[in-house]
Parts: structure tokens; C-alpha cells; sequence
């Protein structure tokens, strides 16, 4: 089944204040990861609002869902998320980056509530994604692994090797979600290395392909739900066709804004087109 449009239309509103307090807490803190994390929001929220099964009950139960962002420079959208599910308190959100804190800039598993792999270094999520997929089978869990990649990041080696491992190790229940943005830290990701066609790719390596618009709330919930139920002894990718930066009409499709703080002119603007769309 669907989401219902009410549920919808809460995810979006969820969404714009995600993208609000995101933009708000980087500016204050004067630092950075603004397109990465604008992009994958509504990825990340779907995921922990709706579709996998993680809570601060359940956290330590072997039969969790797991939600790995493999694309770990996106860690303050994560962290706005993880704490919207009670994870630590949205003030904490302030502590982001700074010496001691629980918050690093990169996700850590032994320090933040919520985080179940440390990432950073690109290319590392998928590899222990197929681990996890298979120590859930062993365990006759029925868990699912959820692994959110960036499109820069299959430029790593690392995600192909595991890719070929998933499909040996028949994982149906591991869910690759690409952001699909099409650009990467110093340019489009055309020009840095050619990916060709993605689909076939996927698909060549054994995985099932789902693509979908990964800003759009209904067709993601829709996909991951596919995603879920195909159980065919093939893992799935689902190729989220996104924006980076999205929301922001001065931050989208650029690299800019890929690692580098927000001025203050560039925040007034922002928070001009964020807080239009929080009230329309
Ligand atoms: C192994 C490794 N090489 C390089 C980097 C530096 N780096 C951080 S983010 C990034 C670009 C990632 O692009 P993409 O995966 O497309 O992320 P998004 O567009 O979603 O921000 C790079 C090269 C890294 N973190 N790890
Ligand atoms: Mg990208």
C-alpha cells in the first residue's frame, strides 16, 4: 500500500524544516556539507519516519532495520533526522563538530546514538552493508540494510567488489539508495569520472534496478516497498534521481556548496527561499 496523502504532506513539511534548521545550524556553526545533505533529505527521512524499522527501543535489537549512510558527509541531515526519532535532543544538534563532541563531522558508530557504521572515507558502507545483510540471514532475522551511497562515491573501487559480493551472497534483504544528484565534490560527476549507464551497470552485477525521483516522498516510500517485497535472491539498488542542494535555488546542482561554510548573504537568501516554503 501507498502512503496515504496526509502522511505525505507530513514528510514534506518534516522535509522543509529539516532543510530549515539544517541550513540555520551549518550557517551558525560556520561550517559545511550544505548540498549533500540537502540532497539526500527526503532519502533519509522516508527511511527513518517510514520505512525501516528503527527506534531508540529497538536499538540494540539484532533484528533492527539498519540504516547505513555511506555518504558520511551528510552527517548533519542524518543527525537532524536521528534526532527527530529521539536519539539525543535537537540541541545537542549544536555541539556539531566541536572538540568532544558526539557529533562529529563525519558519523562515528561508537559515539552517536543512532549510527550504525563510522563512514567518511568513501566506499566503505556497502561492504559492511553486505555483512550485515548476511549475518541477518544466518540469523533468520528477516532485518533489512538500507545503505545510502552518493554518485561520486561509485567512482571507489570498494562499492563494485561489494556489489558483486551482494549478488554471490544472494542478499535480498540489502537495499542500496543512490543519491543521484550528479555531482561530486569538485564538479559533475560526468566530467570527473563517466559512469555510463548506471541501470545496466547495476543490473550487470546481478542487483535488481529501481529508479525513482528521491525528492519526491510518495514514489521513494513506493520504491523502498518494492525494494522490500521483491525477495528473489537479488539485492536492490534504487537510483534516486536527485539535486544537490536542493531547495536552494542559488546551491542546486553546483559543487560550491559541496564542503565550504555559508556567509551571511548567502544564509539571508537561503533561509528567504526555505522559510517561503515552510509557510506556503
Ligand atoms: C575515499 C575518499 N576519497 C575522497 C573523499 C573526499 N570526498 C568527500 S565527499 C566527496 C564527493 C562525494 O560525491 P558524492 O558521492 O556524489 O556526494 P554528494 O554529491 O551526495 O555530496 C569526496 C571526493 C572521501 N571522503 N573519501
Ligand atoms: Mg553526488
Amino acid at each position: 500500500m501507498s502512503l496515504t496523502k496526509d502522511r505525505v504532506m507530513e514528510l514534506e513539511t518534516l522535509c522543509r524544516r529539516f532543510r530549515t534548521d539544517t541550513i540555520a545550524l551549518l550557517h551558525r556553526l560556520q561550517t559545511g556539507h550544505a548540498g549533500g545533505s540537502l540532497s539526500v533529505c527526503e532519502i533519509l527521512t522516508v527511511l527513518y519516519m517510514e520505512c525501516a524499522n528503527i527506534s531508540v527501543d529497538n536499538r540494540c535489537a539484532p533484528d533492527r532495520d539498519r540504516v547505513v549512510l555511506s555518504k558520511g558527509h551528510a552527517a548533519p541531515m542524518l543527525y537532524r533526522c536521528l534526532s527527530e526519532k529521539g536519539f539525543f535532543p535537537l540541541e545537542e544538534l549544536e555541539t556539531l563538530r566541536q572538540p568532544g563532541s558526539r557529533l562529529q563531522g563525519h558519523p562515528s558508530m561508537g559515539k552517536t546514538p543512532g549510527v550504525e557504521l563510522s563512514t567518511g572515507p568513501l566506499g566503505l558502507g556497502l561492504s559492511a552493508g553486505v555483512g550485515m545483510a548476511c549475518a541477518n540471514r544466518l540469523q533468520g532475522n528477516g532485518a533489512c540494510v538500507f545503505v545510502v551511497l552518493g554518485d561520486g562515491e561509485l567512482d571507489e573501487g570498494t562499492v563494485w567488489e561489494a556489489a558483486m559480493a551482494a549478488a554471490k551472497f544472494r542478499c535480498d534483504r540489502l537495499i542500496a539508495i543512490v543519491d543521484w544528484n550528479k555531482v561530486q565534490l569538485d564538479g559533475m560527476t560526468r566530467d570527473v569520472m563517466p559512469m555510463g549507464d548506471l541501470r545496466g551497470k547495476w543490473s550487470t552485477f546481478g542487483w535488481n534496478v529501481l529508479e525513482c525521483d528521491g525528492h519526491d516522498i510518495a514514489q521513494l516510500y513506493d520504491a523502498i516497498q518494492t525494494a522490500k517485497g521483491l525477495a528473489d535472491g537479488k539485492p536492490c539498488v534504487i537510483l534516486a534521481n536527485t539535486v544537490k542542494g536542493k531547495g536552494v535555488s542559488f546551491m542546486e546542482n553546483t559543487n560550491l556548496y559541496h564542503g565550504k561554510a555559508i556567509d551571511d548573504d548567502e544564509f539571508s537568501r537561503a533561509m528567504l527561499e526555505l522559510e517561503g516554503a515552510e509557510n506556503a
